[in-house]
């Protein structure tokens, strides 16, 4: 049994602590800590967990066999690279770290480490729609030549600015094309145009990603924080034989007083309950088999990185070169 300790037991680390618990095999929460000490004893008390006082103090337990990190994202790189000096396997919610040097520092800990401790929580690469769209590709609708995503949150929260919404949201699609496409992106280019009048003063919402992959894919992104409409996501690659159109999850339609409606909820953690499932389930059995695979700290990096590209590209308004990096062999072909 993996003994598991959780940092952030707010929102999403709750619902990780739930999962594990009710859901999943293998794993047991012993400890738990927030800032929010309401949260923690709550989650604490949901699971049998013990409250730590900071993750430090966790991190090092001898209660504690490997981390989960969902606390907010500039808090990341602290925890992380403690757990690797502790030698213990964490999981840490996207983004890896707010930028590419801090990410860099983590590549570089678990390199010196000299073992894979680093699994990153980009949750998409388990969902069965991408999983159908990445088959099709190169099998039925043949090379891939563009692909065309949306990400819509209904609302945001009240610090979200326009940087969050590459660094935070599109980070999901960057890391995503990487794994689909399997080759990193070589320019980025964003556009603001009218801004919707649901954003805060000055928030450019929506905004296009465009980027364009090293093989010349060309991949655009609308990226949509307050559509007001609900959490959703859409995928459409275009092959030299083909589309493939990301199935949407089965949603009950009723007809009702002469409307037919299917719901939509506002929750990502609900969209992509089954995917959360799949990546925490296997890296359970990884901390067991000792040996984590991808979405590694290499993938968190890449995404950072090519994410500060893209927020060079915002405020330029021009194409954004984003120089070739050389995955180190540390970290495999996956
Ligand atoms: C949020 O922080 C997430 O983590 C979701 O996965 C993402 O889709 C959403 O856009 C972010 O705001």
């Amino acid at each position: 049994m993996v003994r598991i300790g959780v940092i952030g037991a707010g929102d999403i680390g709750f619902s990780h602590i739930r999962r594990i618990t009710e859901d999943l095999h293998g794993g047991r929460i012993t400890a738990v800590t927030d800032i929010d000490e309401g949260h923690a004893a709550q989650a604490a008390a949901f699971c049998g967990a013990r409250v730590f006082p900071d993750g430090e103090s966790l991190i090092a337990s001898p209660e504690v066999d490997a981390v989960i990190v969902a606390s907010w994202d500039a808090t990341h790189e602290g925890y992380v690279l403690a757990c690797i000096a502790a030698g213990k396997p964490v999981l840490c919610e996207k983004p890896l770290s707010v930028s590419e040097e801090s990410c860099r520092r983590i590549v570089d800990a678990e390199m010196a480490a000299g073992r894979r401790l680093v699994k990153v929580g980009f949750m998409r690469r388990y969902d069965e729609g991408y999983r159908a769209v990445r088959d099709a590709m190169y099998g039925a609708i043949g090379q891939p030549l563009i692909v065309h995503c949306a990400h819509r949150n209904k609302c945001g929260y009240a610090q979200h600015c326009t940087e969050n919404s590459v660094k935070n949201s599109t980070v999901h699609e960057i890391d995503l094309m990487r794994w689909m496409l399997g080759e990193d992106m070589r320019t980025a280019q964003v556009f603001a145009g009218r801004a919707s009048s649901r954003g805060g003063e000055g928030l450019k919402d929506p905004l296009t990603v465009l980027l364009e992959s090293e093989s010349g894919v060309r991949i655009d992104v609308e990226v949509f924080i307050n559509s007001g409409i609900g959490y959703e996501v859409h995928c459409t690659a275009v092959g030299e034989d083909g589309v493939a159109d990301m199935p949407e999850p089965a949603r009950l339609a009723v007809r009702a007083a002469n409307q037919k409606a299917e719901y939509i909820s506002d929750d990502w953690k609900v969209r992509f309950y089954h995917a959360y499932n799949r990546l925490f389930q296997q890296f359970i059995d990884e901390v067991q088999a000792g040996c984590l695979t991808a979405p590694s700290a290499w993938d968190g990096f890449m995404a950072t990185y090519t994410a500060e590209c893209c927020v060079k590209a915002l405020y330029s308004g021009g194409i954004e070169p984003i120089a070739p990096l050389t995955r180190p062999d540390f970290y495999g072909k996956e």
